[in-house]
C-alpha cells in the first residue's frame, strides 16, 4: 500500500488547542439529537460523529490529548448495531504513528468504549530533525538484503512508549527469498532504528478442489466475453499473474479441471472471494474485504510455494506439484489481512497478523461448509494439498501438532509471525467449537487443563471482527484480549455467556488478564415500567392499554404479566397488550410486572374501575371496613325490598385479602343464603334471578383486614 487511506473517504480535521471552547449549546444538541429515534445506519452514524467530536472538544482524558494535537476523522464503521468512530492524530502538524484511537458508540450516540493506542500525551522538546533525511533512508534501506523501490520520506511522530521525532521512509524489494515491503522509522535526534512494518503478509497455500462442479461463479458479460469479475463488484477479479489480466472467454465455462492450469486456479480462487463475500456480509455485517464493497484482485501465477496479500493484490503461488492453491482457507487467510489492514489500526502487530488471518481462512470454509468429499470446515489450513509435503501447515485446535506453540509466552510477541499464530489458532478454536465439542469437531487440549464449550465460528468471527473495529496500532495478543471482552459484551447486551466464554478461551491459552479488560455483570440491570394511570370502563365493552417498560440494558427482551386485571381481560406477555371485554364491575388494582432474560424485573400499580354497562352494579353503593373475621351487612342487617328480576352485586376490596359476598332472603323471620361468591381474592360477583321478596348482602373476610366497595342493582 502507497497511500494510507486511499479513496473513499471525505476526512474531516479537527483542531484542539487548550483554548478550545465548547459551544454551549454543544451538549444540549447531542441530547436532544439522542433522545431521537436514529433507525437508520445514517442517523446513529452522525449521532457517532457528533459524540466522538464533543470528546474531543472536552478533551476527554482517555484520548490522551496534548497540547499541540488535531485529529483527523475516518469513516464511522457499524456493524452489530454499533458505530465504531476512528480517528489518526497529528502533533504539531506530524502524523503520530500509535496516535489513533476508536470511539465506540450505540444508536442513540452514547459512549460504550473507547479505544486508544497511546498511553500518555504526545510531547515533544522539538521537531526539529538532528539526523539528516539521507542518512535516515540509508538505515531504512538497510533493512532489505535487497531494495528496489524507496518511497518518500517524512516527518513523523513515534509514539510508543514516549514520543520520538521519525523519519519514516517506504522502501520495497525482498528480504532473502521473500518479497518484502516495509515502513521504517528512524530516530531524527539519535539515528536509532525505532520499529519497521511489514506490508508483505505472505501465508503458504495448499491445493484447490472445491466442489460440486460446476461451481457457480459471478462473472461478468460485456458485448459478447465473459470475465472472471463479479458483475455487483467490479474491484473482484481473478487475473493471471503475469501481465496482471483479467480472464476472460467467448464462453461462461472456464477451467479445464487441471490443477497446474491457471485459468483452473482462478477457478478456485474466485469461487473462494465469492464464499468470503457472502461470509462478510451475513455473518459479520460487512461489505467486502476494505468494509465499502472494494476488493483488491486475486491473481494466479505467482512462481513459490507461497501466496500474499500486499495491500494492492493477492498472489496465489503453487504447491510442488505445479497445483495453483486458491483453496478457501488460503484465499480466506490472504483476504484476512485484507480486512485486517482496512479496519481501525491496519495490520495487527506483536504476532497477532496471522491468526487473523487463519480465522478468517476458517470462518470461509465453514460458510462454504462443502462435503467430505470436497473442502469440509476442518480448522486446518492447507490440508487440501501437500504442499511442502508435510500436511496442513497449522491446526487450529492443536497447534503442537504441527510444531507450533499452542499457549501464549511473553517470547510469542516477538517470535516467527506464522508460528506466532499458535496460541490466537487455538483460542479462536476453543471459543469456536470449545475444548471437548459434542458435534464430532477434534478435541482441543488446553494450557491450563480446563474445559470450554464453544460458541460456535459464527459468534467467534462476529467477536473477533467487532475487537478488529477497535483495533489500534498497538496491537497484540494482550489487546487483543481486551477487545474481544469488551466486543463479547457490547455485542450480547443482558448476557454474560459469551463473555465468560471468550475470556475462559483466554485464559486456556495462557494470555494472562489485563488491567483494562472489562468486567461483565447481569445483576445490575433495571426495568422500568411506565404507569399508564387510572383506567376506566364498562362491561361488555372491548378495551386495550398497552403497557410500555424500558430496560437500562440494551437489547433485553421483555416478558409481560399481570396481577389483578379485571374479569375479561389479559395481558400479551410478549407485547405487553392489554386487551379484552370486562364481564363484570369492579374497581381492581392491577400490577403489571416486565421481567427481562437476565431476571431483572419492575413493576406498576394502577386501578382500573369498570362500571356496569346498561345498569349492571351501578344503581347503588355500599362501603364498609372489615376486621380479620368479621363480617358487614348491606345496606343494613335488615335489607331491602326487591320486585322479580336480576339482583346483582359486585364486591371489590384490598388486594392479598379474601373477602366473601352472600346475598341472604328473609323467611319466615330468618334470613338464609340464597346465593354465594366465595373466590380466593376480595373480587366477588353475584347475579341472582330473585322472587320478589326482602333480601340482604352479608360480606365476610374470610381473611385479612380493609374497606371494600359493594355496588348492586336491585329489580
Ligand atoms: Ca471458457
Ligand atoms: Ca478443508
Ligand atoms: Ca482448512
Ligand atoms: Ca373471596
Ligand atoms: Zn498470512
Amino acid at each position: 500500500m502507497k497511500r494510507k487511506y486511499l479513496g473513499g473517504a471525505i476526512a474531516t480535521v479537527l483542531a484542539v488547542s487548550a483554548l478550545a471552547a465548547i459551544p454551549a449549546s454543544a451538549d444540549a444538541q447531542v441530547q436532544q439529537r439522542s433522545v431521537k429515534s436514529a433507525s437508520k445506519d445514517g442517523d446513529a452514524k452522525t449521532l457517532a460523529r457528533t459524540t466522538s467530536r464533543r470528546l474531543i472538544t472536552s478533551r476527554a482524558p482517555q484520548l490522551k490529548i496534548g497540547s499541540a494535537d488535531s485529529f483527523t476523522a475516518k469513516p464511522v464503521i457499524s456493524s452489530h448495531g454499533l458505530q465504531y468512530a476512528p480517528y489518526t492524530r497529528t502533533y504539531r502538524g506530524l502524523p503520530v504513528i500509535g496516535g489513533d484511537f476508536v470511539v465506540v458508540t450505540d444508536k442513540q450516540g452514547q459512549v460504550i468504549t473507547t479505544s486508544v493506542a497511546q498511553r500518555r500525551a504526545t510531547a515533544l522538546a522539538s521537531i526539529t530533525p538532528r539526523v539528516a533525511k539521507s542518512t535516515a533512508v540509508a538505515t531504512s534501506r538497510g533493512q532489505l538484503t535487497r531494495t528496489t523501490t524507496t518511497g518518500t520520506t517524512r516527518l513523523v511522530v513515534w509514539q510508543q512508549g514516549g514520543s520520538h521525532l521519525a523519519w519514516q521512509t517506504r522502501v520495497t524489494g525482498s528480504q532473502g527469498t521473500a518479497p518484502s515491503s516495509l515502513t521504517v522509522y528512524v530516530d531524527a535526534r539519535t539515528g536509532k532504528l525505532l520499529g519497521s512494518t511489514e506490508h508483505v503478509l505472505s501465508g503458504q497455500g495448499t491445493g484447490v478442489y472445491n466442489g460440486p462442479n460446476p461451481l457457480p461463479l459471478n462473472t461478468s458479460l460485456s458485448g459478447t466475453t465473459y470475465s472472471l469479475k463479479d458483475p455487483a463488484t467490479t474491484s473482484r477479479v481473478c487475473q493471471n499473474s503475469t501481465g496482471s489480466v483479467t480472464y476472460t472467454g467467448s464462453d461462461d465455462l472456464w477451467g479445464n479441471g487441471d490443477a497446474t492450469n491457471r485459468e483452473t486456479g482462478c477457478v478456485d480462487a474466485f469461487y473462494s472471494t465469492q464464499v468470503m463475500k457472502a461470509m462478510l456480509t451475513d455473518w459479520l455485517g460487512r461489505s467486502g474485504m476494505n468494509g465499502s464493497g472494494t476488493w483488491v484482485p486475486t491473481r494466479v501465477g505467482l512462481n513459490d510455494q507461497n501466496a500474499y496479500y500486499d495491500g494492492n493484490q493477492v498472489q496465489i503461488g503453487k504447491n510442488l506439484s505445479g497445483h495453483w492453491i486458491g483453496s478457501l482457507d488460503i484465499v480466506g487467510h490472504e483476504y484476512g489481512h485484507g480486512v485486517d489492514n482496512t479496519t481501525p489500526g491496519a495490520i495487527s502487530n506483536n504476532g497477532t497478523q496471522e491468526f487473523i488471518g487463519d480465522a478468517f481462512g476458517a470462518l470461509t470454509e465453514a460458510y462454504a461448509n462443502e462435503a467430505a468429499a470436497y473442502d469440509p470446515p476442518d480448522y486446518l489450513v492447507g490440508e487440501e494439498v501437500n504442499l511442502v509435503g508435510t500436511g496442513p501447515i497449522r491446526n487450529m485446535y492443536n497447534p503442537a501438532a504441527v510444531g507450533d506453540p499452542a499457549c501464549y509466552s511473553s517470547s510469542i510477541p516477538s517470535a516467527e509471525v506464522h508460528a506466532a499464530a499458535g496460541p490466537g489458532d487455538h483460542w479462536f478454536y476453543l471459543v469456536a467449537e470449545g475444548s471437548n465439542p459434542s458435534n464430532g469437531s477434534p478435541t482441543s487440549p488446553t494450557c491450563d487443563g480446563s474445559t470450554i464449550s464453544g460458541l460456535g465460528i459464527q459468534s467467534a468471527g462476529k467477536i473477533l471482527y467487532g475487537a478488529m473495529l477497535m483495533k489500534t496500532t498497538s496491537s497484540s495478543y494482550l489487546k487483543y484480549r481486551t477487545w474481544t471482552l469488551t466486543a463479547a459484551k457490547n455485542l450480547y447486551p443482558g448476557s454474560c455467556a459469551e463473555f465468560n466464554t471468550v475470556k475462559a478461551a483466554w485464559n486456556a491459552v495462557s494470555v494472562p488478564a489485563q488491567a483494562a479488560d472489562p468486567t461483565c455483570s447481569t445483576s445490575n440491570n433495571t426495568v422500568t415500567v411506565t404507569n399508564p394511570g387510572a383506567q376506566s370502563g364498562a362491561t361488555g365493552t372491548a378495551t386495550s392499554l398497552q403497557i410500555t417498560a424500558t430496560d437500562s440494558a440494551a437489547g433485553e427482551t421483555l416478558t409481560y404479566s399481570a396481577t389483578g386485571l379485571p374479569a375479561g381481560l389479559s395481558i400479551n406477555s410478549s407485547t405487553g397488550l392489554i386487551s379484552g371485554t370486562p364481564n363484570a364491575a369492579t374497581t381492581a388494582s392491577v400490577t403489571v410486572t416486565a421481567t427481562d432474560s437476565t431476571g431483572a424485573a419492575g413493576s406498576t400499580t394502577f386501578t382500573w374501575t369498570i362500571t356496569g354497562a346498561g345498569g349492571v352494579c351501578s344503581e347503588v353503593t355500599a362501603t364498609g371496613t372489615l376486621s380479620n373475621g368479621a363480617s358487614s351487612y348491606q345496606p343494613s342487617t335488615t335489607g331491602f325490598t326487591a320486585a322479580a328480576g336480576a339482583i346483582v352485586g359486585c364486591l371489590t376490596g384490598p388486594s392479598g385479602v379474601d373477602f366473601d359476598l352472600y346475598l341472604q332472603r328473609k323467611r319466615g323471620g330468618s334470613w338464609s343464603n340464597v346465593a354465594t361468591s366465595l373466590g380466593a381474592t376480595a373480587t366477588e360477583n353475584i347475579s341472582y334471578n330473585a322472587a320478589s321478596g326482602t333480601y340482604r348482602w352479608r360480606v365476610l373476610s374470610y381473611s385479612g383486614s380493609g374497606s371494600f366497595t359493594l355496588r348492586y342493582d336491585v329489580p
